[in-house]
């Protein structure tokens, strides 16, 4: 194959930071692109420069593939698409529109995601959901519930102007370098205090000035305390309450009943260290949250965390302004914009409800067709319904295979579907299950826009031909849905299809792709905004209130039993490998060493290098033992491309021996 093109850039595939990279023919490998809107002095971490070399040629599909006799034979387009159109056809008449399921795609760019869901719903059901739901869901929604709106509040540019900072169930030095190295390290090294809320030191903990340790899952409790150390030292920003929330009478009643040590305790956190970090937090006049995908919840419904942070945000007047806010941080790469798009089963594009008429008829306007009124199930209630309520699946650019949920009962489903699509650039777990499988150019062998974890929409560009009959997500969507649906899918180009988004995303209306140009614009783009809002809830709430509630969180003991043979299984830094095996850049391959604390191990008789092995409900694998203070007791560290045999649905229980 031919080499990249080098004078132009597009934005790195690997994360949600959104760095600008270019092809350097000289090294073979990405280079930053100085003045760029988020690596703004051509900074690259170790992943993004590894960006050109992240899929193998050999790798790649390039040809159509349809099942025949029980294997994946190459056809040509229009065979694959004659089937596609015959079987969804039949299972649309046969069973309706709702024995549909669209999985959608982070990976894939804004209009790719928007033509996604444009299809599912001309179709006729709200059926399409995109990976996001895996990773920040809980977050997600309790923002959504409160504010308005589950992005990310402030920029990571004005980020650098906060005085401090609580990190939790995040690891951003290792996640999300640039945004950490460029942004928060600077305020750090000036000054800035970070506090770091996780059971396991990792990379982000060495910048730290505080390390809270607390058991998994009781991060709520952990927040609840800083609250009441706030309420009791006087440290409260009374006139943001007073102006900007409700319900504080009764959350402070709530937290006054609260036996700090004994919630201590439970969280096996020590109470002073706790009251000292809240005062340098409290008392700081601009105090950001960063979080992770460690504060997710058990369960879907699970957002006690969140919602305990939102309070500690409220009651310190650190939301609708420079340098606070909740910041979300994304994973993948166009995991904000996916859901921008409406690529969701409860939002159109723009966030909007699919329950709202108005919303509804907007769109429709611009369509010739109205969206289903009934918010779908998420991605992970669908998957549930396989082979059941769900007959046929079309999944863009994700791998259902691996997955958090209980895996041979999700292969089980993918086996009994009547009919499966999948559109991907690689031979993957899931397409090992697919009747017909679609060849997609990858990132630098396409256009359009993404947005990344801050919310701005940048425009990505062809720097290379797709091998073989590959050709681009936009191309089969429009390709499909002409046969399946008919007019509305007849576009020019990628730009064709942002300016149909402007049109019916109400956040995107007025952004162009001249004003994004080489630079950004930023959602939500007010009416002659040059480049949009960095900071969200400033004079109301994005709820269109300009009160936010506070949220009463109990502090009782779960219900969980964790038998005492147990270790609560913790992963992370999945460095180098965005979640399953086909992202893998070979920076930092995970190794297959188990973390455990002394006390832990001693009790199991396990010496340091010694093999052991780990087992869950869910499988079993062998692991070499290494003692270490860096996990707290009562739970095990292992990298989360190795641990993928262990998890299941929830939080993972091990055992080793
Ligand atoms: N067991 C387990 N489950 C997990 C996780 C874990 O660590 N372990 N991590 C969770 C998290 S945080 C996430 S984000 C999800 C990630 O879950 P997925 O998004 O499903 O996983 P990926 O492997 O990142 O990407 C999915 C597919 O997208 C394809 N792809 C990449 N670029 C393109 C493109 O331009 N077009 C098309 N059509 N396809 C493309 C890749 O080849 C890959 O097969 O998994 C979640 N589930
Ligand atoms: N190199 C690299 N970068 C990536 C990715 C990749 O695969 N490789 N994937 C991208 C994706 S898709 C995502 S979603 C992000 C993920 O980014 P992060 O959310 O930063 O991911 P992790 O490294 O898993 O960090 C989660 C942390 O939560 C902690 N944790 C676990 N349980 C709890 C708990 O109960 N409470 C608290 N407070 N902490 C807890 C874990 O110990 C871990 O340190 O990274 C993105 N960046
Ligand atoms: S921080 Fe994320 S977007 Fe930036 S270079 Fe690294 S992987 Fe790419
Ligand atoms: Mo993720």
């Amino acid at each position: 194959m031919s080499e990249p093109r080098e004078e132009t850039k597009s934005i790195c595939p690997l994360c949600a930071v959104g760095c600008s990279v270019r092809y350097d023919g000289a090294t073979g490998r990405a280079r930053g692109w100085p003045g760029a809107p988020v690596n703004e002095g051509g900074e690259l971490c170790p992943k993004g420069i590894a960006a050109f070399d992240v899929f193998d040629d050999e790798d790649r599909l390039t040809r159509p593939l349809m099942r025949r006799n029980g294997d994946l034979e190459p056809v040509s387009w229009n065979e694959a698409y004659d089937r596609i159109e015959r079987e969804f056809e039949k299972i649309v008449t046969d069973h309706g529109p709702d024995a549909l399921a669209f999985l959608g795609a982070p990976h894939c760019t804004n209009e790719e995601n928007y033509l996604f869901g444009k299809l599912a719903r001309s179709l006729g059901t709200n059926n399409v959901d995109n990976r996001a739901r895996l990773c920040h869901d809980s977050t997600v929604s309790a923002m959504e519930e409160r504010l308005g709106s589950g992005g990310m509040t402030n920029s990571l540019a004005d980020l650098a102007d906060a005085e401090a900072f609580i990190v939790i169930g995040s690891n951003p030095a290792d996640q999300q370098p640039v945004a950490f190295d460029s942004y928060i390290r600077p305020a750090v090294n000036d000054g800035a205090q970070l506090i770091h809320i996780d059971p396991r030191a990792n990379a982000t903990t060495r910048l730290a000035d505080t390390h809270i340790a607390p058991r998994p899952g009781t991060d709520a409790l952990v927040v609840a305390l800083f609250v009441k150390t706030i309420l009791d030292e006087g440290l409260v920003d009374e006139e943001f309450v007073a102006d900007r929330t409700e319900g504080f009478a009764a959350f402070a009643a709530s937290v006054d009943e609260m036996d700090d040590e004994t919630v201590a305790e439970r969280a096996g956190v020590d109470p002073a260290a706790i009251r000292e970090a809240a005062r340098a937090f409290g008392g700081a006049e601009r105090a950001a949250v960063v979080a992770g995908t460690g504060v997710e919840g058990d369960g879907p419904d699970d957002s006690a965390t969140a919602d305990a942070l939102l309070n500690l945000l409220l009651l310190t007047g650190n939301l609708g302004k420079r340098g606070a806010g909740m910041n979300l941080f994304r994973g993948l790469n166009n995991e904000q914009g996916a859901c921008d798009a409406g690529a969701l089963p409860h939002q159109l594009p723009g966030g909007r409800p699919v329950t709202d008429p108005t919303a509804r008829a907007q769109v429709a306007d611009v369509w010739g067709v109205e969206p289903p009124a009934e918010p779908s199930p998420t991605e992970l209630d669908l998957v549930r319904e396989f082979g059941a309520g769900i007959r046929a699946a079309f999944v863009l650019g994700e791998n259902p295979a691996v997955t958090k949920l209980d895996r041979q009962g999700v292969a089980r489903g993918l086996r009994s579907l009547d009919f499966l699509v999948v559109q991907d650039v690689t031979h993957t777990e899931t397409t090992a299950h697919a009747d017909v499988v679609l060849p997609a150019a990858i990132w630098s062998e396409k256009a359009g826009t993404v947005t990344n974890l801050d919310r701005q929409v940048q425009r990505t560009r062809v720097l290379e031909s797709p091998p073989g009959a590959a050709r681009s997500d936009l191309a089969i969507l429009c390709a499909l849905g002409k046969r399946l649906v008919g007019d509305g899918f007849e576009y020019d180009d990628p730009q064709a299809v942002f300016d149909e988004l402007t049109a019916v995303n109400p956040q995107y209306a007025g952004m162009s792709y001249e004003g994004i140009g080489m630079e950004s614009q930023r959602w939500p783009f007010p009416d002659g905004a040059d480049t949009g809002t960095d900071v969200l809830h400033r004079e109301e709430f994005m709820s269109g209130d300009r009160r936010a509630p506070f949220v009463t969180i109990p502090t009782v003991e779960s219900d969980e039993e964790i038998a005492d043979d147990e270790l609560v299984l913790l992963t992370g830094s999945r460095s180098g490998d965005v979640a399953t095996t086909t992202m893998g850049s070979g920076v930092g391959t995970p190794d297959d060493t188990l973390l455990v604390h002394p006390t832990d191990a001693d009790a199991r008789g396990v010496a340091d290098g010694e093999r052991v092995v780990v087992e869950s409900r869910d499988g079993r694998i062998e692991l070499v033992a290494e003692r270490s203070r860096g996990v707290r007791q009562g739970t095990v560290f292992v990298h989360a491309g190795v641990a993928d045999p262990l998890l299941g649905a929830g939080r993972t229980r091990v055992q080793i021996s």
